[in-house]
């Protein structure tokens, strides 16, 4: 694998551009392709963007760039399915989730205070776990995770071993958790989509493992949230780069059964 030439291959779009500087965000995705399957790649990526639950974009973006450097192979996180039976419920399962994770209280509070305000970005937000402050200072952008992937193969054998569902959604989610959590200053990773119609989120932790929770915003909903919670980030834009930068192939192996 390490000897083929990989392309990093990312894709943004929006709506009511022309109104608004950046306009509304309605889908991102980022993708690891062979020379040869480039063209899939951006038609997968193109389809995802034109047939989007948040609407039909009036911009887009799409490409691709050589990376020069060899890709690390991760397993994936432990997952676990939380069934609650409502938002309030899932939210309190959550909040003590990141707790047992290693995010302060108080830290936990500050956050979904502020989650409303990050609600309509198109990446992540770092969040301090100390000073409960916002450190990526990107505005309107976070910071996205990309060069990152998981072969088809290999994903539906985890899924078929592990019980899982068999779904796009599931496997890029659960690869961004798998990358973030890899990294030594992340402590805790909190999503759910900004999608109207997906109400699972979840909770990732290196030891927690990735934490499904069924609800944890209504139907209808278009707030989404992605906070990763950072602890000892010396240098900001190290870590920036490992998460933008840092190629990683997600590679689940059969003895890794839980
Ligand atoms: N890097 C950083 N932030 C991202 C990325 C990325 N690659 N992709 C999405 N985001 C941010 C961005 O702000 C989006 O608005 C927000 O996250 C939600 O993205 O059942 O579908 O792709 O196990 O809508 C989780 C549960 C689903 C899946 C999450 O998020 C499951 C989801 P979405
Ligand atoms: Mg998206
Ligand atoms: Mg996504
Ligand atoms: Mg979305």
């Amino acid at each position: 694998m390490q000897e083929e030439e990989y392309y990093s291959v990312r894709m943004r779009a929006a709506k009511n551009t022309v109104l608004k500087k950046g306009g509304k965000h309605i889908s991102g995705g980022e993708v690891l392709s062979t020379y040869s399957n480039i063209k899939q790649s951006v038609n997968a990526l193109l389809e995802k963007a034109l047939t989007h639950s948040r609407g039909k974009p009036d911009f887009m973006q799409i490409q691709f760039e050589s990376i020069n450097e060899s890709i690390k192979l991760v397993k994936p996180l432990r997952v676990e399915t939380n069934e609650v039976e409502t938002v309030e419920n899932g939210k309190t399962l959550a909040r003590a989730m990141l707790e047992k994770s290693g995010v302060p209280k108080r830290i936990i509070d500050k956050a979904y205070k502020q989650i409303p305000e990050y609600s309509s970005i198109r990446g992540a937000i770092l969040f301090d776990i100390h000073s409960g402050e916002r450190i990526d200072n990107n505005s309107e952008k976070g910071v996205r995770v990309s060069r990152i992937d998981w072969l088809n193969a290999n994903f539906e054998k985890w899924t078929d071993e592990n019980n899982q569902p068999k779904s796009s959604r599931v496997k890029e989610a659960l690869a961004i958790a798998t990358k973030v959590c890899d990294h030594p200053s992340t402590i805790a990773e909190l999503c759910w989509s900004d999608d109207p119609d997906y109400v699972t989120g979840y909770v990732a932790n290196k030891k927690l493992g990735y934490q499904r929770i069924t609800r944890l915003k209504e139907y209808g909903d278009e707030q989404g949230c992605r906070i990763f919670f950072v602890d000892g980030v010396r240098d900001l834009p190290t870590y920036i780069n490992f998460l933008e930068k840092k190629p990683i192939f997600i590679k689940w192996e059969e003895d890794d059964i839980d």
